[in-house]
């Protein structure tokens, strides 16, 4: 008898969890899409679904066709190359894979029929404006945080022009050039009109911070945000160091913004993959510790890439309280590894974390990231609001909305706000 109240009282609490999860809105706060007004730059359709670097990488362990090959083909021709190897001649099982099968899925399309050509011609009867609603409704996606670069020169143009700006897509700082190629940089802040140097002396400090600033306000920026080398190290005697302590934490502290630092990306390791050939190592946190012991009053955003590095990033935000992290970034962001880190997350943490960001660079694929997401993320709340019961405590559905809506964006934003 007990175990079957049990299961009965387990699987009602379920359903109460997945639908809360399922009908909270999220705010994806790091995302590489744009704002409708970029135009092309906001990717979408089935051709940039299967055309995504993920896809690129596991493309190149069937094919024989050249790198170089490949890299000339249209885009249409490195999409059917993509769809026959992972998807006919192999089941599309891993997550990359399956993320496009779930997004087509949602948006109504019989993936059974195997059709790229049917799919293609779907995608070329939707209007793009629609479009950008329909996805962000079909992924229940509120707010989305760009990736906003003042040293994208396309990107540019279009911020320097203006436009209207769709409330949706609100802006991030984007300054890895900035913190990692330093002397080189300086001729770009100086064509930007910033009266910088290559010596790092006051001048050119606040010249930097002008071209902060002066970008920051353009974006409406919600952070800073820098991906930095498994071998980041602080404090170093080095460019990034002189810069983050003289220029980026003082404009972080007086704009009342959040740094946010990905940390582990081993850029270009395999080149001839391009945008696909970046890998990971597992990095030294003990200079994000450094980072917030020495600036109590900078708020930090962390996410690290080494499965490795996650039970310490935890340790550490339960030493800082101007540490948050979020985020299961790139090669961790795969379900059995989403399922552990937020179980290390929540046990350590509470709810005082973002688990997860999208990443999308596709405006469809926000319906699979957040889909595959918020299953794991509501089993393991269930997990957990069971366990509090077997404690006696039972939560309420009012309990519950507010926990979701805090880990879907709310504690993020209140963490910007503090
Ligand atoms: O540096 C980053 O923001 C990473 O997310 C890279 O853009 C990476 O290419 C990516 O898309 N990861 O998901
Ligand atoms: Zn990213």
């Amino acid at each position: 008898m007990q175990t079957d109240n049990f299961e009965t009282s387990r699987a009602q609490l379920a359903a109460r969890v997945n639908t809360t999860v399922n009908q909270t809105p999220v705010f994806d706060i790091h995302t590489h899409l744009y704002d409708p007004a970029f135009g092309s730059l906001l990717l979408y359709g089935i051709d940039d679904l299967l055309t995504y670097h993920y896809l690129v990488a596991e493309v190149f362990r069937y094919t024989e066709v050249p790198y170089q090959t490949f890299w000339k083909l249209k885009k249409t021709e490195q999409a059917e190359l993509i769809w026959k190897h992972l998807f006919l001649e192999h089941s599309p099982i891993s997550e990359a894979c399956r993320g496009v099968l779930t997004t087509l899925n949602k948006l109504g399309l019989d993936v059974r029929e195997r059709d790229l050509p049917k799919i293609r011609k779907w995608y070329a009867e939707q209007a793009p404006d629609t479009f950008v609603t329909q996805c962000l409704n079909t992924a229940n996606v509120r707010k989305i945080c760009m990736t906003n670069s003042p040293f994208d020169q396309i990107e540019r143009k279009v911020w320097e022009k203006g436009f209207t700006r769709d409330e949706r897509f609100v802006g991030g700082l984007r300054i890895d050039p900035l913190l990692l190629d330093w002397p080189a940089v300086a001729t770009e802040l100086q064509a930007d009109g910033h009266h910088v140097e290559t010596e790092l002396n006051q001048k050119t400090i606040s010249g930097i911070r002008h071209f902060l600033t002066k970008w920051g306000e353009k974006f409406a920026s919600n952070y800073l945000m820098v991906s930095l080398p498994p071998s980041f190290s602080y404090p170093a005697n080095d460019a990034t160091s002189n810069i983050l302590d003289e220029a980026v934490i003082p404009h972080c502290i007086e704009t009342n913004q959040p740094l946010a630092l990905m940390i582990g990306v081993k850029r270009a390791v395999n080149p001839q993959l391009e945008l696909a050939g970046d890998g990971m190592g597992r990095a030294e946190l003990q200079s994000l510790e450094n980072l917030c012991q020495r600036y109590p009053k900078a708020k930090f955003l962390c996410t690290v890439l080494a499965k490795e590095n996650q039970h310490e990033l935890c340790v550490l935000a339960r030493k800082f309280p101007n540490l948050h992290i979020f985020g299961c970034w790139w090669f961790t962001n795969i379900p059995h590894v989403i399922d552990e880190m937020t179980r290390l997350r929540f046990e350590l943490l509470g709810l005082s974390v973002t688990p997860q960001h999208s990443d999308a660079r596709v405006l469809d694929q926000l319906i699979y990231k957040w889909s595959h997401s918020r299953a794991i993320i509501a089993n393991i709340l269930t997990e957990k609001y069971s366990d509090l019961s077997q404690a006696g405590w039972q939560v309420t559905d009012t309990e519950i909305e507010r926990d979701v809506q805090s880990l879907f964006g709310g504690a993020f934003e209140q963490f910007c706000q503090r």
